[in-house]
């Protein structure tokens, strides 16, 4: 089993405390920074975008997580400066043209990403299989914090474990994002996810963010 990577989601931060909460997560050992970018067409809510990627990399080391809840994304790709290393998750029904967009994050530098909303069965991977780093599971429908977790996604994680491993593809890590509380990220973490989106329901569900994130790690370790 991969070892766990936690991803806070820069939505759901304290803007009054933003610099201070950077230099915590660094000093947690963070691994990266969770991004919403939506744009009011693919999800009915606009969030982060390309202005708060460039100023976010000039304050922090922090790789990106890009998580682009955008129509066609394989033609905004290139908008985002992608860096060596950054996840970027593409929505498998934003696109008809997937491997176009998961190719152009490759091509970018960055590690691409197959997002999944809940009602998206897995066989939409069965071809870009050599095109991915990581699947990413929406354990809520996107588009905002908050929401409670659809409890059949539990086992959709699990299925999603299977299909990679008996496919030889244990490398190719599951990313869950939505509802990622402590006690859904244990039981997230025994159907096999290790990469964790932390929101309001962990990381910022009370003032002690290093505390947040100790016991998250506890939590989905
Ligand atoms: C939702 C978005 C998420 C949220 C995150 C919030 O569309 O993709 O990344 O920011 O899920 O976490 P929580 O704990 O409020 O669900
Ligand atoms: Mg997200």
């Amino acid at each position: 089993m991969l070892s766990s990577v936690l991803s806070p989601s820069m939505m759901c931060v304290d803007y009054a405390r933003f610099a201070e909460t950077l230099r915590t997560f660094e000093a947690s050992g963070v691994e990266l920074l969770h991004v919403d970018v939506m744009d009011g067409v693919f999800v009915k809510n606009y969030t982060l975008g390309t202005d708060f990627c460039r100023n976010l990399r000039k304050m922090t080391s922090i790789p990106l997580d890009l998580h682009l809840m955008i129509t066609e994304p394989e033609w905004k790709i290139g908008w985002f400066d992608v860096q060596p290393g950054e996840w970027v998750s593409v929505h498998a029904e934003a696109t008809d043209h997937l491997q176009r967009a998961l190719a152009a994050v490759a091509s970018a530098g960055g590690v691409p990403v197959c997002a999944l909303n809940p009602a998206t069965p897995l066989s939409v991977l069965d071809y870009v299989l050599d095109d991915i780093g990581a699947v990413l599971l929406m354990t809520v429908n996107p588009g905002f914090a908050g929401q409670k977790l659809i409890p059949a996604t539990l086992g959709k994680i699990a299925d999603c474990r299977r299909y990679l491993d008996e496919r030889g593809r244990e490398d190719i890590r599951i990313e869950v994002d939505g509802n990622v509380s402590f006690e859904n990220a244990a039981k997230m973490r025994s159907a096999g996810a290790d990469a964790f989106v932390a929101g309001s329901s962990s990381v910022f569900s009370g003032p002690d963010i290093a505390g947040n994130i100790e016991r998250l790690r506890r939590c989905a370790e």
